[in-house]
């Protein structure tokens, strides 16, 4: 490497030119196919110069290092000396709205990554060695996508990687103004080309990450400023270079220039010997004129045909990606599902609720009877994980749960495809105006047994622990046989995913939410049964959890049914739709344990096997004293920070995230 080696390429009226100015350092402003440059898979050198480490197909992988190894120790047993990087580097997308991921310049003992992955990868990484010491690598990464799995802080950062993907350190890409001190944001996928510092202080352990648009001289603070002795990490040689992985969108990144040096600065790029990116963004004035005359002319001719044929497309047009492949099975096309609801009609609108409306339909297929639900879903976020959840919630069957089949992808909306249950949903036969459309006292009795054996399947029964979490009886569906199956199980998750994970937002409906999750946000077995006790007192009163009285002086149905019981008179409290006509014991049983299921505190509700136990006779339920049941929920959710005005106005339709967007968003 004591090589001194210069090359100029003249190509498309640009230079591009690499130097090994000695053997611990390296600049290259643009690059030369050829070049000191080992790269893999779809990276490639373009004849203009630049270095494209991806080529827009999707979830590719693309890799670029210097070919020779270095020595970042003067001798095996010592420390990693300082070493100072400078590239500039541009994300170009088709759609820049979109997530594309990014790249990261690296470190590494090996430039064989051929086990590693894409997408949230960035091509060298993969899901077992995620995080591994023996990997020895370091990375600055330039992501563009928000990864949960990672704890990645928002959809446009900049991180130091130890070894894998979860970064010591990250911040939003921008920098720290000189002047005054003032933080400006950067947009890692606007485009335009912008230029990152790595510096590396061996004696002090510290790691500086300082990034600037083009045009600007390195800051003085740095952006990230971290405390890490890479002798730890580093093995002895190391290839310097970048990697990238491309997302489920067209994008392209490139490395303009590059500098690196060894225990000395790295040379300044000269930004202007670096190559122009591609679709300049400065037009001819011919091209201004002529390009609109043109292209209004093109597409009058051509509109019509293209729209014609946009529209049979787009009516179908659906979101499918490259990870979605695992899930094949459980993904259904949008085609048979608009045809199965004849193209969502209303006459098929079977309901809508806080997450979208629901349809009937038949496939069209295997003539199946199904409910589809649309969801709308904006945030792309932790989309991934949601599907994976919903096929792993597709895998539950039991008798007393609503079986979801399957689900379909578009742009902005989720399908999900339920068996259908042609009865309806249970909140219908509870509050109807008709004496003779409600339920009589068996039958509620074996909807409550049945309720209860979902949810003891869900809670401890099924592989893992599923949280319903939006049990009420509106989630309650009717089978032909009118048994009680329990719908919507793990969907209220969908919200959880993509907002923020600091701000724990609470999922589910007023009036069944026990004061914990409230305040906590966090739901637990406990926190389920708190609704099925809700759920107990409402099909035993034929009343709503919230504002049951008409007199209005008594807004939680729980309270007005604890007064009774405190008084003596608890079977004055049971819907007087069943004209007397019910087994007392049973409904006593039914009311006592909702009255415990609904318990302010926690650890004095049952758990769902308790709960089946006492439902059945198997076991007694233990006598209620007055101390366990000295509370007012009213009250306790009051001190809670509970607006009172809100809860009695509230119906049990509403759900704690439209109160939020009420009192003026969250
Ligand atoms: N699998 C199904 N079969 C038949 N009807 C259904 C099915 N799923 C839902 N429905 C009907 O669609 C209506 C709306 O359902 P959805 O679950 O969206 O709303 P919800 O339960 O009222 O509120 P939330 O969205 O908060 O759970 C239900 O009340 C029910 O009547
Ligand atoms: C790359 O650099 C090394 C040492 O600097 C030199 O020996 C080699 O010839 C160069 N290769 C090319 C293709 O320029
Ligand atoms: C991009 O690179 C991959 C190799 O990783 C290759 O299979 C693909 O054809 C390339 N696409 C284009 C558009 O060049
Ligand atoms: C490093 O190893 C060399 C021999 O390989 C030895 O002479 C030297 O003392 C060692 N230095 C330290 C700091 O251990
Ligand atoms: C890269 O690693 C894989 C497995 O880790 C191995 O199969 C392959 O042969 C390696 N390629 C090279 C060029 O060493
Ligand atoms: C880390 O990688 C090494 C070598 O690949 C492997 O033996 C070890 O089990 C891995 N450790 C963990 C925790 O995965
Ligand atoms: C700091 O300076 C920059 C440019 O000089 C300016 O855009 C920014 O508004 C200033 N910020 C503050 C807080 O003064
Ligand atoms: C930078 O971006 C963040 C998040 O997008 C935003 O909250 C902040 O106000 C922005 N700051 C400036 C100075 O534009
Ligand atoms: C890193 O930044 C700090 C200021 O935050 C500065 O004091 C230090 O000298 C910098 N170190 C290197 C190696 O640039
Ligand atoms: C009470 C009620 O509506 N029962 C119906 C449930 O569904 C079956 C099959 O669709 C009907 O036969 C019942 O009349």
């Amino acid at each position: 490497m004591k090589l001194f080696f210069l090359c100029f390429l003249l190509s498309f009226g640009l230079v591009a030119s690499f130097t090994a100015t000695s053997d611990d350092q390296l600049l290259y402003l643009g690059f030369t196919a050829g070049t000191n440059l080992t790269v893999d898979d779809a990276a490639t050198v373009k004849a203009n110069g630049l270095l494209e480490l991806t080529n827009g197909s999707l979830g590719c992988k693309g890799h670029a290092f210097y070919p020779i190894p270095f020595h970042f120790r003067k001798s095996h047993n010592e420390t990693v000396q300082s070493f100072s990087v400078s590239f500039v580097f541009a994300i170009r997308s088709s759609y820049p709205i979109m997530s594309r991921q990014g790249l990261a310049f690296i470190i590494t003992p090996s430039m064989n990554f051929s086990d590693a992955l894409a997408n949230q990868y960035l091509g060298f990484m993969n899901s077992k060695n995620n995080g591994n010491f023996s990997n020895h690598i370091f990375a600055i990464e330039l992501d563009t996508v928000l990864n949960i799995e990672f704890q990645d802080i928002n959809t446009n950062h900049v991180g130091i990687d130890i070894n894998g993907l979860h970064s010591i350190k990250s911040y939003p890409a921008g920098y720290y103004e000189d002047s005054n001190g003032s933080f400006q944001n950067m947009t890692l996928a606007s485009g335009d080309a912008m230029q990152v510092w790595v510096d590396y202080n061996g004696e002090a352990k510290k790691i500086n990450v300082t990034m600037a648009p083009l045009q600007m001289e390195k800051p003085t603070r740095p952006l990230i400023s971290a405390d890490y002795d890479l002798s730890i990490v580093l093995k002895e040689p190391s290839y310097i270079g970048f990697s990238s992985s491309g997302g489920e969108v067209d994008s392209r990144h490139y490395v303009l220039g590059w500098s690196f040096g060894m225990n000395k600065p790295a040379p300044q790029i000269n930004i202007a010997k670096l190559p122009r990116l591609p679709h300049p963004k400065h037009q001819s004035k011919l091209l201004k004129i002529i390009l609109p005359i043109a292209s209004a002319t093109f597409i009058s001719v051509v509109g019509s045909m293209v729209i014609l044929h946009v529209r049979r497309k787009s009516r179908y047009s659906e979101l499918k990606e490259d990870w979605e492949v695992e899930f094949g099975p459980h993904r259904l096309s949008y085609k048979d599902l608009f045809h199965a609801t004849e193209g969502f009609k209303n006459k098929h609108l079977l309901g809508a609720g806080g997450f979208g409306k629901v349809y009937k339909g038949i496939l069209p297929s295997t003539k199946l009877e199904v409910a589809v639900k649309r969801v709308s879903h904006e945030s792309r976020q932790g989309l991934k994980e949601f599907v994976a959840e919903v096929v792993s919630i597709g895998r539950i069957r039991h008798r007393n749960l609503v079986q979801l089949l399957g689900y379909c992808r578009r742009k902005g909306e989720l399908l999900l495809v339920y068996d259908y249950m042609p009865n309806g949903s249970l909140d219908k036969y509870l509050y109807c105006d008709e004496q003779t459309l409600t339920l009589n006292w068996a039958q509620r009795f074996r909807i409550i047994k049945d309720i209860a054996s979902g949810l003891f399947y869900l809670h401890e029964r099924w592989e893992k622990v599923v949280i319903h979490r939006d049990i009420k009886a509106s989630n309650v569906l009717l089978d032909s046989e009118m048994n009680g199956r329990l719908g919507d199980f793990g969907l209220a998750r969908l919200y959880d995913h993509g907002t923020n994970l600091q701000t724990t937002h609470v999922v589910g409906t007023i009036g069944y939410l026990a004061p914990e999750l409230v305040c906590t946000g966090k739901a637990t077995p406990l926190t389920d049964v708190f609704a099925f006790g809700m759920f107990l007192l409402e099909v035993a009163c034929g009343k709503r959890p919230v504002n049951s009285n008409p007199q209005g002086n008594q807004p939680l149905l729980v309270d007005w049914v604890l007064e009774h019981w405190n008084k003596g008179s608890l079977i004055e409290v049971v819907d007087t739709r069943l004209q007397s006509d019910y087994n007392v014991d049973e409904a006593c049983l039914v009311l006592k344990l909702g009255l415990l299921c609904a318990h302010p505190f926690a650890n004095v509700r049952p758990n769902m096997q308790s709960i089946i136990r006492y439902l059945d006779g198997d076991s007694q339920l233990p006598e209620l004293t007055d101390t366990d049941m000295s509370f007012s929920l009213l009250s306790i959710m009051q001190g809670e920070g509970f607006d009172p005005y809100a809860l009695s106005y509230l119906s049990s339709k509403m759900s704690i995230g439209t109160i939020s967007d009420i009192s003026g968003g969250r």
